[in-house]
């Protein structure tokens, strides 16, 4: 299945502020962590860091992945138009894990290497965000994220963590790293959301 989850007129694709880049640039804060897939698991916490649901690396690419076909959008300016990707949608993560209803609104993404980002849960869902592994047909490159990464490509590129373990639910939506560090609490580039006041 190869679904375009923003299907947008080509006139209206690049949001205001954005130029295309036809490379795929890399922006880390910090180092690039390695964890072995056999080391690796995706885990579904309460607001408590209690475990909901954990998924070995076989596990997990077992859910039922899904193709997207998306535009992304850096804050640093920097658009790349028709990125694929491989991976399982959010939804498919919580119905795996039993949530019939997520208990809160919002939800904390955690990396290797200590990374965070706050979204509210209505984002992450209805097709908007995967889990993945899988970039332009080829495992994810360590440099971008592998093994798995979040993608939330309606939203700027900083809320689609990279080297992701997890999700944490919350009641109230708490900043994660660059919304710590200044940056927008949502990041929507289509209301160039990029800084904290815009
Ligand atoms: N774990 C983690 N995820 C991250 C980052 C990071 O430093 N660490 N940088 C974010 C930022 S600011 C951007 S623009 C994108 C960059 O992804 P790329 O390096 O694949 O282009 O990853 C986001 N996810
Ligand atoms: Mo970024």
């Amino acid at each position: 299945m190869n679904t375009r989850i923003f299907a947008m007129g080509k006139e209206r694709r690049l949001p205001p502020g954005q130029h295309i880049t036809g490379g795929f640039p890399v922006l880390t804060a910090g180092v690039t962590p390695r964890t072995a897939l056999d080391a690796w698991t995706f885990t579904v916490e309460a607001e408590d860091h209690t475990k909901i649901a954990s998924w070995s690396w076989d596990e997990f690419l077992a859910l039922g992945p899904t193709e997207v076909t998306v535009d992304i959008h850096c804050v640093t300016r920097w658009s790349k138009f028709d990125t694929m990707w491989r991976g399982i949608t959010v939804d498919r993560i919580f119905e795996a894990a039993g949530l019939e209803e997520p208990p809160s609104p919002f939800v904390m993404a955690f990396c290797d290497g200590g990374y965070t980002t706050n979204l509210p849960v209505e984002d992450v869902l209805d097709g908007k965000a995967l889990v993945a592994w899988e970039y332009d047909g080829e495992p994810l490159a360590p440099e971008h994220g592998g093994p798995a990464r979040l993608l939330v490509p309606h939203l700027y590129f900083w809320k689609s963590a990279k080297w992701v373990r997890g999700m944490r639910f919350m009641e109230e939506n708490e900043p994660g790293f660059w919304e710590t560090n200044g940056y927008h609490s949502f990041g929507d580039p289509w209301r160039e959301q990029r800084y904290d006041g815009d």
